[in-house]
């Protein structure tokens, strides 16, 4: 993330009109956190976000033969609760075309638009391409911003995943009203390294009884790679967790992976 960025997604700015009159013939949203939730005490595990992602800026390119369509399908059919597919064009080469594609396929589970949303038309385009939810990274947005937004989602009928990567961006959030589902990144955005036990500090103490009593859904996001990392995170206290890279290079992406 940098000033490019924000100066890219500006440019790419959609009319609100158009936006506001393809809204009218939209389907209705899909209920991401209850499938979390429905996963999630189904099989005791945490509900999983399946990750549609051609490629990351800490990795290159992950997949060569990369077919979102195909990749959403067998992540469904593995048994996903919800799916997040990446939007972004520069750093991860997404798009909001695979998104719509992907809902227009047919597949089921809702979808979490994966994209730098800065701004109330980014959202109002992602609900006309089919997602469900999008994200809010609480480390570029001010506070007033991730209020007004997420204002914004619910209106529309979408979650807002926010996204937090230390204490400080979590104590933000927690302060902001109306915020149902937290995602805590192991990758530090600036250096790219990853630690999970990032999401276990962030769930200790105050912070984590706070979440328990409102009843916030958590997500454990990235670096996720062995039934181990899971079964840590979910010993931290979530209960849903967002896996890209470990599935998406798999040979049957879907195999084995609710599991
Ligand atoms: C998935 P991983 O390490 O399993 O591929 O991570 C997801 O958490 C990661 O892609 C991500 C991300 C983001 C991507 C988390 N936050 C913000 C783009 C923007």
């Amino acid at each position: 993330w940098n000033k490019d960025t924000e100066v890219s997604k500006l440019k790419e700015k959609k009319p609100l009109s158009l936006l506001m009159k393809a809204m009218e013939n939209v389907p209705p949203t899909r209920d991401f956190v209850g499938a979390l939730r429905e996963a999630n005490s189904r099989t005791g595990l945490p509900g999983l976000i399946a990750e549609v992602k051609k490629a990351s800026p800490s990795r290159g390119v992950l997949r060569e033969d990369f077919d979102p369509v195909e990749i959403a399908r067998a992540y469904e059919k593995g048994g996903a609760a919800c799916l997040s597919v990446l939007a972004d064009e520069k750093y991860f080469k997404g798009s909001f075309e695979n998104i719509e594609a992907i809902r227009n396929a047919g597949v089921k589970c809702p979808l979490l638009c994966k994209e730098f949303i800065i701004e109330a038309w980014q959202i109002y385009y992602a609900r006309v391409k089919g997602a469900d939810a999008i994200l809010l990274i609480a480390a570029v947005l001010p506070d007033l911003d991730i209020s007004y937004l997420t204002k914004i989602c619910k209106r529309l009928g979408l979650a807002a995943l926010i996204e937090v990567h230390d204490e400080r961006e979590m104590d933000r959030v927690l302060g902001i009203e109306g915020v149902e589902l937290i995602g805590i990144n192991n990758r530090n955005l600036e250096t790219f390294e990853v630690d999970t036990s990032n999401t276990k500090r962030l769930l200790e103490g105050e912070r984590g009884k706070l979440i328990r009593e409102r009843d916030i859904m958590v997500v454990g996001e990235s670096g996720l790679f062995t039934p181990d990392d899971i079964a840590y995170v979910q010993e931290a206290g979530v209960k849903a967790v967002l896996v890209g890279e470990s599935i998406v290079k798999k040979n049957d992406p879907g195999k084995g992976i609710a599991e």
